[in-house]
Formats: C-alpha cells, structure tokens, sequence
C-alpha cells in the first residue's frame, strides 16, 4: 500500500501534475506513512528520474521545470513533518549568476536539481558580486558555493570570486562548482574551481559525491 501510493507519487511528479502530488503527499501523510520515506522515495526520487532524461535529451526545459514545480508542491506539504522530526538536508548551497549576467534558467535547472539531490538551496539570484556569495555562505553556514555564468564577459568574474575566497582564507571551507554553456572543464580548472559539470542533473550528482568525500 505505502509503496504504491509512493510510486504514484514519483509518476504524477514526472509528469509535472503539482495538484496530484500534493493530494497523494496529504493522503499518504494521513495513512501514517514515514515522511522521509515519502520524500527520499517519492519526490526526490521521482525527480532523479526527470534528470536522467533531461541528461539524455529524452525531456527538455519545460517538462523539467514543471516536474520541479511538483516536487516543491510536495515538499512544502512535507516541510512541517520533516522539521518536527529533524531531518538533516545533505548539505547547504549557495548558488547565483555571476556579476553582470542576468541569465537565470540554467542556474535554476542546477538549483533545482540540488534541491531534488536532498540540498538546502540558498538562491542568490543573478549579478551576484563576491562580496555576497562569500557573505551568504558564511551566513547560512553552507558547504558549496556554485556559480553559473552564460556570458563570456562574465565567465571569469568566477576567478574574481575564487580568489576573494582565497585572500580571506576560506577557499577550502567550501566545494566550489561553475558551470553555464561557456564554461569549460578546462577553464574550471584554470580558475582552481572544485568542479565544472555540463548540466543540472550531473551537478546534483557531483555535489553529492563531493559531499559525501568530506563528510
Ligand atoms: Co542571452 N545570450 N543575452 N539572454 N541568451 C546567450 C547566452 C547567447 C549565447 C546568445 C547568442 O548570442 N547566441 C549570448 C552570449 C554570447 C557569448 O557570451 N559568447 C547572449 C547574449 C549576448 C546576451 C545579451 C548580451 C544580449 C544583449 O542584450 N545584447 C544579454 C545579456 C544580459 C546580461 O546577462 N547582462 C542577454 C539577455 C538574454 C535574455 C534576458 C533575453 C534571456 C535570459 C532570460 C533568463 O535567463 N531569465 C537570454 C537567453 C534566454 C539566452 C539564450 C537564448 C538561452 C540561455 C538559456 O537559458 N539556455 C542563450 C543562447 C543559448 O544558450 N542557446 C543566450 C537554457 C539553459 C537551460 O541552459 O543556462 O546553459 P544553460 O544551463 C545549462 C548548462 O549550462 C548547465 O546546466 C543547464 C542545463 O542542465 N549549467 C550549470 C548552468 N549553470 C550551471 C552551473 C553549474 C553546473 C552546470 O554548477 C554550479
């Protein structure tokens, strides 16, 4: 019973039908079923299914940004449960657009999937200065900083940010991952970011991995 009603779950949020997750993530609440098992193996997982695809050019833009829709329809349903019983999200992010870029989509398919991946999400939004990544993330007490940047003007304002981290001595507090369709994993490297990924759905991967090494 409970692992139909989580499967149905994942298969509404694929299809990106918020009003139906949220009604199966009430009713399954209601049947008195773990609200971890309804995030872990409903929600997230039925978004990592989404990602696979979106990776594999199976879906596209809309259809993922739909599916997330879905998944935050469920998690706020989820929120009040799983603070009660102290869930620990997996780590903390901070993401943004680099100063003077103001392209947002690709840094919101990222911050998605990172939430979908089991992250806390601190979205700085675009035009984001060094100043304020590294002030955010000492705020939220975050472990990853990551940076998006679409504009090829903008790209090495990520170096600016690396090397601001570097002169307060915090550089290797942090996972510091770029991305955006300029970037390169070789430019990454150049920076003495932590990673460069291509897409949202490697990013989620990465970032788990990364923080699963340091913990
Ligand atoms: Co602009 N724009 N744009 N634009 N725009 C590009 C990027 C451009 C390639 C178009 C072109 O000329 N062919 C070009 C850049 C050229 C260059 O630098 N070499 C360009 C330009 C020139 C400009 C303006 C300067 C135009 C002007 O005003 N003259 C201007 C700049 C404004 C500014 O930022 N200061 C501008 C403005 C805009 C709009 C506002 C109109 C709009 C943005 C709307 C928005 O974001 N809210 C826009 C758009 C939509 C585009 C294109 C068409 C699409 C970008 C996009 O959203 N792609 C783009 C052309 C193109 O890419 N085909 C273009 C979809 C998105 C899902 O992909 O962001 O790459 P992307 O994200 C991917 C991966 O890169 C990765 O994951 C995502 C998917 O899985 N990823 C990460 C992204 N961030 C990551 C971070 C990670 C890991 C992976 O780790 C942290």
């Amino acid at each position: 019973m409970a692992a139909e009603i989580i499967n149905e779950i994942s298969e509404w949020l694929q299809k990106g039908r918020a009003k139906n997750v949220k009604a199966l993530v009430e009713e399954a609440l209601e049947q008195g079923i773990d609200p971890k098992e309804i995030l872990n193996e409903g929600l997230l997982a039925g978004m990592m299914i989404v990602g696979g695809k979106f990776k594999r050019n199976e879906v596209f833009v809309p259809e993922v940004l739909v599916a997330a829709r879905a998944m935050t329809a469920g998690i706020t349903i989820l929120e009040p449960k799983l603070v009660e019983i102290g869930n620990e999200p997996l780590g903390k992010a901070v993401i943004g657009t680099v100063k003077g870029d103001l392209h947002d989509i690709g840094k919101n398919l990222v911050a998605m999937m990172l939430k979908g991946a089991g992250f806390e999400i601190i979205d700085l939004g675009t035009d984001v200065d060094a100043d304020t990544f590294i002030a955010k993330a000492e705020e939220a007490g975050a472990d990853v900083i990551c940076m998006s940047a679409l504009l090829t003007t903008t790209m090495p304002y990520m170096k600016d940010v690396i090397d601001a981290l570097n002169e307060k001595g915090l550089r290797d507090k942090y996972v510091v991952m770029v991305g955006g369709a300029p970037v390169t994993s070789d430019f990454a490297e150049q920076i003495g970011a932590d990673y460069y990924t291509a897409d949202a759905t490697t990013a989620a991967e990465v970032a788990k991995a990364a923080i699963a090494e340091r913990k």
